[in-house]
């Protein structure tokens, strides 16, 4: 009967990804599963577990946890790990790969909601200044940080006949013109803590509203590249409708062909940010840039792109990023909803200060509003998609019953639309100050931002952008 062998642990470790057969564990069974890895959604990135325990990838993969997939990987049982490998009935902690041995150290100022995988909010200062400093830029990491180097990294364009051109990153700054791009990505979960709050629960990090951040991004164009590796840019085929990129750690995503060729669509194969090569969080040494668009499709780390007639297959393009209507919950018909890609406009409040006319320096501050008396200065930021200027932002200082125009500070983007937010203040006496300050922001279609919370909730808490209403107290 098969089962019931007693394997020992180097001879799991014998089956890794260079050898013929391809072994897992779980808790302290085995499995043997050469043939279920061509078959997997998840693609290569399976690749990763082959030669120990599958288990520390679950935790991380979270789809795993159900019972449709324990009874796939039974079918591939062949036998246990002999117990005196094993430690509390565990493989023990030093034969584990550590997936996350090449994530880097981050700064200490940032908001951390997960370390493995990294995902942490940029803090305050950052929020407050137009360029977001590399060190500060908030992570998005649904993975580890897969160990890559600039000489040795490629990027495949797959056109849709089959056929493949490879670049190196010396190739495309050799060859190509380089482009810089202002432009600010925030996560479709920016702000769903808010959400959460003030309306039910959501699924997904927990970001308050440092889930954005604004880099001058330099690279060459997607277009050119596009270009020169035999694609019609200016005359494709309709059936080719997604161009599709493919993470070195597996992550994937897409975009609709007419922004990934667009001459005012400024995406970027960028290499640097801010002047600096990318940091290991941010893509180092190649990432997608895709100005006006979600974050998601930002792809890092990019080392493929597959020009098809369908949108990637992963994950995050099928699945998680979509929003759905409030009724609808748990493990919805994903294949209604469209996949987001430009973002609706957005505003946050970062900082609310109290100015005295004792201090120098508010007295400075106050002057330049004609303000004599104590006050409020509020800050923060505005944001659409697709390009959208910003036209207004309106501010309240009694919870929305009067409301003002911020002034928006005249901040230079590079780029041929509006990528980058736009940063706005206004400074009220403290007289007219309730309890509670809000903003709301138009773009230059003349969307605006829904009130309340209950107006966009949809279960994974998906492009939060109701006014923001933070609190006020005066000082005592
Ligand atoms: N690309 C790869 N390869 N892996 C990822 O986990 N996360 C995406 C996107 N690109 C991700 C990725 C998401 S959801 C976001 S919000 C942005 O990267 C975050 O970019 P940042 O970490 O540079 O801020
Ligand atoms: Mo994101």
């Amino acid at each position: 009967t098969p089962g019931r062998r007693k394997i020992r642990l180097a001879e799991v470790q014998k089956h890794g990804r260079d050898a013929e057969t391809k072994w897992v564990t779980r808790g302290a069974r085995v499995y043997d599963i050469t043939d279920w890895i061509p078959g997997h959604p998840g693609g290569e990135v399976i690749l990763r577990a082959v030669g120990g325990p599958v288990d520390q990838y679950w935790s991380i993969f979270t789809v795993h946890m159900k019972q449709e997939v324990y009874d796939i990987l039974e079918s591939y049982y062949i036998g246990d790990i002999d117990p005196g490998d094993l430690v509390d009935g565990q493989v023990p902690v030093e034969d584990l790969h550590d997936p996350f041995e090449n994530d880097p150290r981050r700064d200490k100022r940032l908001h951390v909601h997960t370390s493995r995988p990294c995902n942490a909010e940029t803090p305050t200062e950052g929020l407050g200044a137009f360029v977001t400093p590399n060190d500060i830029f908030y992570v998005r990491n649904h993975m580890w940080v897969p160990s890559t180097s600039e000489s040795d990294h490629k990027i495949v364009v797959e056109l849709p006949n089959g056929e493949e051109k490879e670049y190196s990153l010396k190739d495309l700054k050799d060859n190509f013109e380089s482009t810089t791009v202002t432009a600010t990505l925030q996560c479709s979960g920016n702000r769903r803590k808010n959400m959460t709050q003030e309306s039910r629960s959501t699924k997904g990090l927990q970001w308050n509203v440092g889930g954005i951040s604004t880099s001058e991004w330099t690279g060459v164009r997607l277009r050119d590249v596009l270009a020169d590796a035999g694609f019609p840019v200016d005359e494709y085929p309709d059936e080719v409708r997604h161009a599709q990129f493919m993470g070195a750690e597996a992550y994937g995503a897409s975009i609709p062909i007419d922004k990934a060729v667009d001459r005012r669509g400024d995406v970027l194969l960028a290499y640097e940010m801010n002047g600096k090569p990318l940091p290991p969080d941010h893509g180092y040494p190649l990432r997608v840039l895709v100005p006006g668009t979600v974050a998601a499709r930002s792809v890092k780390w990019v080392n493929r792109i597959v020009l098809s007639e369908d949108e990637s297959s992963s994950e995050w393009q099928q699945r998680d990023y979509k929003c759905f209507g409030p009724n609808v919950g748990g493990n919805p018909d994903w294949g209604t909803a469209p996949a987001i890609q430009e973002m609706p406009v957005q505003s946050a409040i970062t900082s609310l200060r109290d100015l005295s006319p004792h201090s120098q320096a508010d007295r400075k501050y106050l002057r330049l509003y004609g303000l004599e008396e104590d006050s409020v200065a509020v800050e923060g930021y505005s944001f659409s998609g697709g390009g959208r200027r910003i036209v207004r932002v309106d501010v309240s200082a009694d919870n929305g019953r009067t409301w003002h125009q911020a002034e928006l500070l005249s901040d230079k983007g590079k780029g041929a639309k509006a990528w980058a937010w736009t940063r706005w203040r206004w400074v009220v006496p403290r007289q007219q100050a309730g309890r509670c300050f809000v903003v709301k922001a138009v773009d230059e279609a003349y969307n605006t931002q829904p009130n309340d919370y209950d107006s966009n909730y949809n279960f994974r808490g998906h492009l939060t952008s109701s006014w923001h209403r933070v609190g006020y107290r005066p000082p005592d």
